[in-house]
């Protein structure tokens, strides 16, 4: 009895050519309205499902493969001697092999102008019939999801008769997933739809963009996951030269580019670890990346530096005398674009525009923690001065800026600063005082004058008395312990000004 092969497939690419190859081995094929249409035009041997089972396509092929004669032949266990019965008594003829991709549901939804019906019109059911079917009895389906597969099973066929037991078992494991993920677009595309936020289940729908060489150390494999309908950030960057990004450029330069996002003015971000190193707006980047540059010359070596405006050839020469990781900007000059790419070990990141509300994910062994996004605007009438002094206009533009940036640095976090530029970023400790501490080091003479800001309140005066000795003249903090009166305290005894925001900015 000769073999059969059932092809139902919306994305034909490779089809043909692997229909010819089967029907050169002998295997009888069936396929669906269209894509019996192009193997007959190509001069391939087919049937139509239709007049296998004898029922024509209905409902504007809503059902085609729906039919027993097709799921028994599927489903059927080949040695169970009841089952072969069944089939014979039921002039069902079994199926070997299963090549079918699903009507194009992400397509559809991606287009702009897509309504609801056509989204819904493009759910496939037969198709994940047939995988799941064709999945579930591996043992003597071979099912295809995707034409990568095609020449490995021809080859298979011709040297050994049929595909070998583990190649069906791993083409059922990629059916599963293919099903799985498709489902996923699916139930995330309703969720929008009924503006649900924090549902029972959340599943994910992420391809792969990349295997990486390793993860954050050498012997940690990893790969690049990207959202399979939505990408920005990090994810919509695209690389001008140098090396393939590693595991941790990705994971910094994601943190470049969410603080850069903070800025409508032209600013310079620069990262080191997933923490800001040196943060400056200016009138133009050149001088923001100047500044930046200054808050922690150290540091920014082998770091990553994200503007967002174009970059041009002046700055492109001041970021070609350190040895940087990457470079980031949502364009980037000719010429400037030629100095920096003299440089054979620095990734240039092109920054897309476009921004996607996400949420934001933590995982823990054994689940995720999930939450919106640290966004919130600071309004002026979320600004309480809780001192006798009150910042100046120039205290609180960089009591804003500060602000913005602290955000962005792990817990505990101080950030120093003076006309739009960081002067000294303390981050990551596990007390207050040190990152203060840290951070009045690192400015050094810059600390006088400048202004501080926190993530989190102040448990005790501690913070506030080494400002003042280190000449800062106005805080930003959220407030809210219980020895807030101790800060303010020592905040009016030093002349010291002192706003609270009701806004905390953990980072852990
Ligand atoms: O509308 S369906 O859900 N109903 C079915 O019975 C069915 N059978 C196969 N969609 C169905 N298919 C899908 O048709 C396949 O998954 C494939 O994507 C597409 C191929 O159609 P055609 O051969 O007409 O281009």
């Amino acid at each position: 009895m000769s073999k059969r092969a059932l092809i139902s497939v919306s994305k034909k690419d490779g089809i043909v050519d692997f229909a010819k190859k089967l029907d050169e081995m002998g295997y009888e094929i069936l396929s669906t309205g269209g894509t019996y249409k192009l193997l007959k035009d190509m001069g391939i041997n087919a049937l139509k499902v239709s007049d296998v089972t004898g029922f024509p396509e209905i409902l504007d092929g809503r059902v085609k493969t729906l039919h027993p004669k097709i799921h028994g032949g599927l489903l059927a266990i080949r040695d169970d001697e009841n089952h072969r019965k069944q089939l014979e008594e039921n002039g069902i003829k079994p199926i070997d092999i299963v090549a079918v991709n699903l009507y194009p549901f992400k397509e559809t939804i991606l287009k702009n102008d897509v309504t609801l019906e056509d989204a819904i019109e493009n759910i496939d059911i037969g198709g994940p019939s047939m995988i799941r079917a064709a999945a579930k009895n591996y043992k003597y389906v071979t099912v295809l999801v995707d034409p990568y597969d095609y020449d490995k099973v021809v080859e298979e066929i011709k040297e050994y008769g049929n595909t070998k037991e583990e190649t069906r078992f791993y083409l059922a494991m990629k059916a599963f997933g293919h099903t799985a993920s498709y489902d996923s677009l699916i139930y995330n595309y309703l969720l929008d739809k009924n503006s649900v936020e924090f549902p029972d289940t959340i599943t994910f729908s992420f391809e792969k963009s990349q295997d990486m060489r390793y993860g954050e150390n050498p012997h940690q494999k990893a790969a690049f996951y990207k959202n399979s309908l939505k990408s920005f950030g990090i994810s919509e960057c695209v690389k001008l030269h140098g090396k393939e990004l590693s595991f941790n450029n990705i994971n910094d330069a994601n943190a470049a580019i969410e603080l850069l996002k903070e800025f409508d003015e032209p600013a310079a971000v620069a990262v080191k670890h997933t923490n800001p190193c040196g943060v400056a707006v200016a009138d133009n980047i050149y001088d923001a990346y100047k500044k930046a540059y200054e808050c922690d010359p150290v540091s920014i070596f082998g770091g990553i530096v994200a503007f967002n405006r174009t970059l041009d050839a002046n700055t492109a020469l001041e970021l070609s005398k350190i040895f940087l990781e990457i470079i980031i900007a949502p364009d980037f000059e000719e010429e400037a674009l030629a100095i920096l790419e003299k440089k054979k070990n620095v990734r240039i990141l092109k920054l897309l525009g476009g921004y996607v509300k996400e949420y934001d994910l933590k995982k823990v062994e054994g689940g995720i923690l999930v939450q919106e996004k640290d966004e919130v605007d600071l309004y002026d009438d979320k600004l309480t001065v809780v001192t006798k002094n009150a910042p100046t206009e120039g205290e609180l533009k960089d009591l804003r800026f500060a602000w913005k940036v602290v955000k962005h640095v792990k817990s505990n976090a101080i950030v120093l600063a003076k006309d739009g530029m960081t002067v000294g970023i303390g981050a990551g400790q596990v007390n207050r005082i040190w990152p203060t501490e840290q951070s009045i080091k690192q400015a050094g003479e810059k600390a006088k004058g400048s202004v501080l800001a926190s993530d989190a309140f102040f448990p005790f005066p501690d913070v506030v008395e080494e400002a003042a000795k280190a000449g800062i003249t106005s805080i930003i903090q959220p407030g809210g312990s219980i020895n807030d009166n101790a800060s303010i305290d020592a905040a009016d005894k030093a002349g010291i000004s002192m706003i609270f925001t009701g806004i905390r900015h953990f980072k852990h």
